[in-house]
């Protein structure tokens, strides 16, 4: 029973979570991900290692979000939403309380699940036994991301709709007047994906500047890489044809990916601050949203993955030898972070 268990000490946590760093959290996440991946000969690894700057990042340096709301176990599901259903939860507790100040952070890609766990593990704002009930019957930790697992807040699971629903909630935003922004997380390969595209043209259309979407071009998907399935080059000037504030970064340097967020916000202060005494100083002040396109590498950090690219869309051992491989990695995984 969770009453037996011993209580972590709340001052030890904080002093714990003040020292994270972005390559702290990072390393983090990809060795929870690979022990993860071990235990259950499977697991999405290489987005782990595309992905793990970016999210750091957005948690650590970005978005504005209260503490976690939300159990350190997640509660199990509770049925679908609907009026009869009270119970219904999203796991958007996880990220902090809703707020009219405060940012919402919309998670697209739900494939990558696993690493969003991780990360809110790493964060303290999920216990890490929260693990041991991934993918199992009437569990919200689940597999493919849904609304109801922790750190989402929509279900996804069908790529390329998540930004459709995020542009909504910043419109909504903004008519209320809200100062809290917005933030999406995004794959590449949902840039395939026609709805992907009438969303950005609806965000030009309503002149949503209070939104900020962040992509994982990891250049891979299911069947290989991007440029041989179907390309979505040149995407950053696609992006601008879209009516985007567009930046292209190196997606594992923290600083790099920050700095588009952060100028945007000094901008929303300057220009808050300009108006002031007038009637609508809100994030409506910039009327675009901003992109940040991070260039990563599907390998970054697990070498060893590299014997397989370009298929490296989930992991499943092919033999005792390759496990053995990743086993061994595990194991001397301090020495390779120190
Ligand atoms: C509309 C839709 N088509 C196909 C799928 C199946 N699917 C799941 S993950 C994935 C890979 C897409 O590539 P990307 O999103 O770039 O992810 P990565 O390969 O980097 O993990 C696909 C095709 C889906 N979930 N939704």
């Amino acid at each position: 029973m969770n009453a037996q268990r011993p209580q972590p000490d709340p001052q030890a946590i904080s002093a714990e979570l003040s020292a994270l760093t972005v390559q702290s959290v990072a390393a983090g996440i990809r060795r929870r991900v690979l022990e993860h991946t071990l235990r259950n000969n499977g697991g999405y690894l290489s987005q782990a290692c595309s992905a793990a700057e970016i999210l750091a990042t957005l948690f650590l340096r970005v978005m504005q979000l209260g503490p976690s709301t939300a159990p350190l176990i997640p509660r199990p599901f509770a049925g679908v939403p609907s009026q009869n259903n009270p119970a219904a939860l999203t796991g958007a507790g996880y990220n902090g309380p809703r707020a009219p100040d405060l940012d919402r952070f919309i998670f697209s890609p739900v494939h990558y699940a696993l690493v969003l766990y991780a990360l809110l593990i790493e964060l303290g704002r999920l216990g890490p036994d929260a693990l041991e009930r991934f993918n199992t019957d009437g569990s919200t930790v689940e597999l493919i991301g849904a609304e109801h697992s922790p750190g989402h807040e929509v279900t996804a699971g069908s790529l390329g709709q998540a930004l459709s629903q995020a542009g909504g909630i910043a419109l909504a935003r903004r008519l209320r007047g809200e100062s809290g922004r917005v933030w999406v997380f995004m794959s590449d390969g949902e840039f395939q994906e026609g709805q992907t595209w009438e969303a950005f043209a609806a965000l030009a259309h309503h002149h949503i500047g209070n939104l900020g979407v962040y992509i994982d071009a990891n250049a891979q998907q299911c069947d290989g890489a991007m440029a041989d399935v179907m390309t979505i080059e040149p995407l950053a000037d696609r992006l601008r044809a879209f009516g985007a504030e567009v930046h292209e970064v190196d997606g594992h340097d923290a600083e790099a990916l920050a700095k588009p967020a952060l100028a945007r916000e000094n901008t929303v202060i300057r220009e808050r601050h300009d108006t002031a005494g007038q009637q609508d100083p809100t994030p409506a002040a910039i009327d675009r949203p901003l992109v940040v396109i991070a260039r990563t590498d599907t390998c970054r950090g697990i070498d060893l993955l590299r014997e397989r690219a370009p298929k490296l869309h989930y992991l499943r051992f092919k033999s005792p030898n390759e496990q053995d491989a990743y086993e061994d990695l595990l194991e001397h995984w301090q020495d390779l972070a120190s």
